[in-house]
């Protein structure tokens, strides 16, 4: 499918992108962005901000049961625990994987090297606007753009023009560390190829969640929401939290964010588990697994339950939602 250049998609929510069209300065960004079609698989493979999970056995999955009948009571999508079914040890090579979900900031730099596919979230919020292109709007145009399409709570009716860009810029400050979310599974596959990574197996994911011992979440057996960003107790102004903004809730190799705030593309795709008996009709190549829960809970319930280091949800690949990011992994060599 033909990828569509980056300014089409942006223009279809950003007001004034058609009087940005005769700006040089704009035109000259555009037109870069416009003829650079391939990817540019210009790996700079950076290991800083990963962490070493050493080769090892560790506990993968549950032999957990629904005796109460929870799964019917929240109207979960499929029954508890039994895709996490039989628990068995498991021995993995040594691997580095991201400590922090991949940030709005590292996607930027790919969207723009790769005239990529623009998250969902950022044709509404402006987040690729430079200060070139804003600066050949109108004062009026950028207050309608401030008020309607940012929303910023702030009186833009007697703003200058050169505090309108300010609080843009502020803005898009604001989205920087966040993680990047509306991203499909091809999406985050190309950016971990791009940064010279790949998209962790399900079961690399959940050694770095769980550590060896088989625990129940990242930071130990028993549910601490202080510990999360599950979208209930904290008031992010768009749910979902700067990466990295729970520490206490690191797993036990220094691995954040593995609960909740975004949930997490791997590379699998939904299947059983060897050996396992339980049948599912989304078993199979047409679903990837999601780990991790994200701040809008699964099926719209906070619950602790989706929170597990061994809890599988899966999703179609080309599916993309406000609390559906990724982390990369790489091969120790
Ligand atoms: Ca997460």
């Amino acid at each position: 499918m033909p990828r569509k250049p980056i300014h089409d998609r942006y223009c279809a929510s950003v007001l004034f992108c058609p009087k940005l069209l005769p700006s040089i300065r704009g035109m000259a960004l555009l037109t870069f962005l416009i003829v650079h079609p391939a990817i540019a698989w210009t790996a700079q493979p950076s290991t800083h901000d990963m962490a070493l999970i050493p080769a090892g056995e560790f506990i993968m999955g549950s032999d957990k049961t629904d005796a109460s009948g929870k799964s019917k009571e929240f109207g979960s999508a499929k029954p508890w625990y039994l895709d996490e079914h039989p628990q068995r040890k498991l021995r993995l090579p040594a691997f580095l994987i991201d400590k922090l979900e991949v940030t709005n900031t590292q996607y930027r730099e790919f969207v723009i090297q790769n005239n990529y596919w623009l998250p969902a979230q950022w044709e509404k919020n402006g987040y690729l606007l430079t200060r070139e292109i804003l600066d050949s709007a109108d004062v009026n145009k950028l207050r309608k753009f401030v008020a309607e399409t940012l929303r910023l709570d702030i009186d833009t009716r007697t703003m200058s023009k050169e505090a309108l860009l300010t609080a843009i810029e502020k803005h898009q400050k604001t989205l920087d560390n966040l993680p990047v979310t509306g991203v499909t599974w091809p999406n985050a596959r190309d950016y971990c190829r791009w940064a010279g990574k790949r998209l962790p197996t399900e079961a690399e994911w959940e050694k770095a969640a769980r550590g060896v011992d088989g625990r129940e979440y990242p930071w130990g057996n028993q549910w601490e929401p202080s510990k999360l960003n599950a979208g209930s107790a904290d008031n992010w102004e768009t749910g979902v939290a700067p990466v990295g903004s729970y520490p206490s809730g690191k797993s036990v190799y220094g691995v954040h964010d593995m609960a909740g705030n975004v949930m997490e593309w791997v590379d699998d795709w939904y299947l059983p588990y060897p050996g396992s008996r339980h049948e599912s009709a989304e078993f199979g190549s047409k679903n990837k697994v999601v780990r991790g829960g994200g701040w809008g809970g699964v099926g719209h319930y906070v619950v602790s339950h989706f929170y597990r280091g061994a809890y599988r949800f899966y999703l179609a690949p080309h599916s993309a939602f406000a609390d559906l990011g990724f982390r990369c992994a790489k091969d120790v060599r």
